[in-house]
């Protein structure tokens, strides 16, 4: 992150120029926002490690929020009656797929009134679930704050037909705050609805853009910002791109440090924000280079649909927090409140049954605080996820009575007991070919997964490292050619220079190159995978041999190598990294069968 920017007068520079923050006709003065710490060379962006940071603690070990899609859109429920009287359906997209004039769409959200928005009921539905986190449209798509904005007046304070003392977003933080549970922001890039959303005046919006976020966090406290809306396109054009992202970013986290962005406030790239935001789907890999989380309906739409009844199971949702936190993922699934603002029975029965999966036996700890079992291969017949020395077998497919399940183990480790949660039958394990067959004695417990705790003693750890880390060689061109204008010891390789940074404030934003070399030392015997996210080259050398290699100038990239490594031992690397033009990344993460994926520790590099 840029040096942290004071909170001074307002200008922010951009690349569109300066950001005076100007109130839109008709809205009250805004407050002043911060400014952005300028960037510049000596730049880094990249503060922390979102695998290991105490910021971002609380996302890794949460695992399941809530999402809710409310907006002027819920007012329609899922369909529009065109003038000529035809139809026209849809959920949080309506006012643009069904091309519903603005001033018509204006006047069906005059008429809004969610006055059963129940705050306390909603987050007891997410406390049912299990959600440890919510995370609310403030503003989608067409532009219309649920919060009462002093940026303009297009708003659920100042056009709507709903309480004027209330404030749905403040209720929602306090009924969350009060059962524990953190509270995250969506916020559109994309508005459907304001004049100057144009590339011509694109900066007069940023104005209001960044005065509403400015009020969304000075008001209410968000954990987490969750944008939306980042991509190309028309109708209108989208002008947002990676620079306007970096330059949010640095803004936001001026405003908080503390705050965890999805990769949506870029160009939703490995390179953006602190987490990838798959959607609609449960990825099968575990993420490389960066958290993710997975959004997903639970019906088929994210807005309310008033005859959308095509709810998914309790069971087929379990089973896909379970995928998900198999492989280090959040699960971020969503309720779409009707235009009254009540949560549909149907979701909250869903929500409940996982809630009561989740609570029953302790079958939770597959879930909170679990992830990615780099010990284990997943099996077929469910998933495995791991926390601290317990592996949580969540079983889909029972054996047969006396049939094992069979497990592949990816480095060695002794098994010191097998139980059933929620059942004292007898497990028997045994060593068997590549890792393990278990034999649970007696039945499921439930049909959605039946979970087989495993004690395990994995391979000990060498004692933690006293390493400073790499040695560094800079220079000013991106041949690696010459002196190297600045020699140094970065403790890791964890750099987002973006656009406006560099290692070095005597060296350019552009055409550098960076040598680190040294040693590495391994705390287990076993195959490490090293990732790197790079902009513009990246070569990693492990013991001489070259395991990563991406020569050709790319935009930020993951690339990946492994190799096998003896605990204990020095081994030589060296890493080049060079940046042509543009932005420029070099992060440098490694894992392996016993160490979640995470930058390489300044403890386990030396310069020499
Ligand atoms: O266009 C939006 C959509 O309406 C919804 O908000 C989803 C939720 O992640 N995001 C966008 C589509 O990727």
């Amino acid at each position: 992150m840029a040096t942290r920017g004071r909170a001074v007068a307002l200008t922010v520079a951009l690349a569109t120029g300066p950001l005076l923050l100007v109130p839109a006709e008709g809205a009250t003065a805004a407050p002043p926002a911060a400014a952005a710490a300028a960037p510049g060379p000596g730049t880094n962006y990249a503060t922390d490690d979102p695998f290991t940071s105490e910021r971002a603690a609380w996302f890794r070990d949460d695992r399941f929020g809530m999402f809710i899609h409310f907006g002027a859109y819920s007012n329609l429920e899922g369909e529009y009656k065109n003038p000529d009287g035809s139809v026209c359906r849809n959920a949080e997209w309506i006012m643009r797929e069904c091309r519903i004039p603005k001033d018509e769409y204006e006047k069906q959200a005059a008429t809004f009134n969610p006055q059963d928005f129940d705050a306390k009921a909603i987050v007891a539905a997410a406390k049912s679930a299990g959600q440890k986190y919510i995370v609310l449209t403030s503003k989608h798509h067409d532009g219309y704050a649920m919060w009462p904005t002093k940026q303009n007046s297009w708003n659920l304070r100042d056009h709507s037909s709903f309480d004027k003392n209330r404030d749905i977003i403040a209720e929602l933080k306090q009924a969350a705050e009060a059962e524990g549970i953190k509270l995250g922001l969506y916020y559109s890039i994309w508005d459907w609805h304001d004049p100057d959303f144009t590339s011509s005046s694109f900066p007069k919006y940023k104005e209001r853009m960044y005065g509403q976020l400015k009020e969304l966090i000075d008001n209410y406290d968000p954990a987490l910002m969750w944008f939306d809306g980042e991509w190309d396109a028309d109708r209108p054009t989208n002008p947002w791109t990676s620079r306007d992202g970096e330059e949010l970013q640095t803004y936001l986290h001026d405003l908080n440090p503390d705050l965890v962005i999805n990769n949506r406030v870029g160009k939703r790239r490995v390179t953006d924000g602190d987490y990838g935001t798959p959607e609609q789907e449960i990825p099968q890999g575990s993420g490389e280079g960066q958290l993710w989380e997975s959004c997903m309906t639970i019906n088929n739409n994210w807005g309310y649909v008033y005859d959308d009844n095509g709810w998914k199971s309790g069971a087929q949702l379990t089973r896909n927090l379970l995928h998900t936190s198999s492989r280090n993922g959040n699960y971020l699934l969503n309720i779409g409140p009707d235009k009254r603002g009540r949560v549909p029975a149907p979701s909250t029965a869903a929500l409940k049954e996982m809630g009561d999966w989740l609570r029953s036996s302790g079958q939770s700890a597959a879930v909170y605080k679990a992830g990615f079992p780099g010990v284990v291969s997943q099996p077929n017949w469910g998933v495995v996820s791991q926390s601290g020395n317990d592996l949580y077998a969540s079983v889909y497919q029972w054996p047969g009575a006396g049939k094992p399940l069979h497990l592949t183990a990816n480095t060695g480790f002794t098994v010191n007991g097998a139980s059933v949660l929620g059942s004292d039958q007898k497990v028997t394990v045994t060593k068997a070919g590549d890792g393990y067959d278990i034999t649970p004695a007696g039945d499921a417990t439930n049909p959605t997964a039946t979970v087989i705790k495993l004690s395990i003693t994995p391979a000990a750890p060498t004692a933690e490292g006293n390493g400073t880390g790499l040695k560094a060689e800079i220079f000013d061109n991106d041949q690696l050619t010459g002196s190297p204008k600045v020699t140094r010891t970065d403790p890791t390789i964890n750099y987002a220079w973006r656009f406006g940074g560099s290692p070095a404030e005597n060296i350019p934003t552009e055409h550098f190159g960076t040598r680190w070399t040294g040693t590495i030392e391994p705390r287990y015997s076993e195959k490490y995978q090293f990732t790197t996210v790079s902009d513009d080259t990246v070569r990693v050398w492990i013991d001489g041999k070259l395991i990563i290699e991406n020569m050709t100038p790319h935009d930020g990239a993951v690339d990946k190598g492994a190799i096998e490594l003896e605990a204990g031992k020095k081994y030589s690397i060296k890493v080049e990294h060079t940046e042509q033009t543009g932005e420029a990344f070099m992060k440098l993460l490694w894992s392996s069968p016993n160490t979640s994926q995470q930058i390489v520790p300044k403890s386990q590099l030396s310069p020499n």
